[in-house]
């Protein structure tokens, strides 16, 4: 019902509408219209109330409910199902635990914090502060299990051309990273369950700072880390069309690699590639090996030249890639 109030105030945004309008067109009595107004009011939406006239709505807050994105989203399965929380552990963790009980796919679960973000490895993943973008996507593909790890790469084309659409530079860093200014400003994780040779389902992490100011890094990120704000010349970027803009990009991508094309998401990645022909250190069970960095094969795989001339491709998760410096 909350959500049909803040739709129906949207709506009407230029005129005052009487409580007694709301509960005869929605068909809620004039109390639970009040108890709901005060807990959109909680939210963050500053909702005018004058007696005599009624409610009217000035401005709705910087949260990513699916009220607030669906003006921006153009899909037709990608984000129209949204779980949103004030807080949760990991919004992968969340999107595991319901994903088998959902019906068909494309849910996204977005949180404003999380407690318990996490990388790759068992790595962390700073996400305390409701500046971000933390949000995970429940997809169901029927692909083959090798071509999994494509789907970050589908991500990371998505969040790449969403970023550069607001005239800020990124870059992709091969496998799973966005960069920008040669710090990470996106991290992507992506998560399966699967039988022997068949999938559950798979889930797509992706962690954006998005209005970060630098004081807003903790010590352990703020060399590493950059937001798209501050790329932005400092100006807050709206949030909720920024995750619209991805799911966006994401469901177009999506749908051409499970009809068997990811050369569009392929082409975005090396188009925009931060290690192509660039020397990196290859970072494995702590060993490290220079080589340099030469395509991104069909299968998604980074081709290396080696030192001594061999060749060799390697696989997403099971290494870090540095830029040699
Ligand atoms: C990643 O791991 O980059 C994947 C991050 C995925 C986060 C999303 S948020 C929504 C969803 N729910 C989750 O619980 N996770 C996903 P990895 O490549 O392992 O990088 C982790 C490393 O990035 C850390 O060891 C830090 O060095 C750095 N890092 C941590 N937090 C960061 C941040 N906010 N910005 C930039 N770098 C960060």
């Amino acid at each position: 019902m909350k959500n049909k109030i803040i739709e129906f105030l949207k709506n009407n945004q230029d005129k005052y509408v009487s409580g007694e309008e709301i509960s005869n067109i929605l068909g809620v009595t004039r109390a639970a219209v009040w108890k709901h107004i005060k807990s959109l009011k909680d939210m963050g939406y500053n909702i005018e109330s004058a007696p005599k006239k009624g409610y009217k709505l000035v401005m709705s807050p910087d949260i990513l409910t699916y009220n607030e994105i669906k003006e921006y989203l153009k899909t037709e399965f990608v984000g129209r199902d949204i779980y949103y929380f004030d807080e949760l552990d990991s919004t992968n963790s969340y999107a595991k635990s319901i994903a088998e009980q959902l019906e068909g796919e494309g849910q996204v679960v977005i949180t404003e914090k999380q407690v318990n973000g996490r990388g790759r490895l068992g790595r962390q993943w700073v996400s305390q502060n409701n500046k971000g973008i933390w949000m995970s996507i429940i997809l169901k593909p029927k692909i083959d299990i090798y071509d999994v790890s494509k789907i970050t790469q589908v991500a990371a084309a998505s969040v790449n051309k969403a970023i550069n659409d607001l005239d800020v530079n990124s870059l992709i860093k091969w496998p799973n990273d966005i960069i920008i200014d040669n710090k990470k400003v996106c991290g992507i994780l992506t998560e399966m369950n699967s039988e022997i040779n068949i999938i559950n389902y798979i889930v797509v992490g992706i962690g954006i700072n998005v209005n970060h100011n630098k004081s807003d890094f903790s010590e352990e990120i703020k060399d590493v880390a950059t937001s798209v704000k501050i790329h932005n010349n400092c100006n807050n970027v709206k949030r909720n069309e920024l995750v619209a803009r991805i799911l966006n990009y994401f469901e177009d991508y999506y749908n051409e690699f499970v009809s068997g094309n990811f050369n569009v998401s392929l082409n975005i990645c090396k188009e925009n590639s931060y290690v192509l022909n660039k020397y990196i250190n290859i970072i494995k069970n702590d060993k490290i090996t220079v080589a340099k960095a030469i395509d991104i094969n069909d299968n998604g795989e980074l081709v290396v030249e080696y030192n001594d001339g061999n060749i060799g491709t390697i696989l997403s998760g099971e290494v870090s890639v540095r830029l040699k410096k």
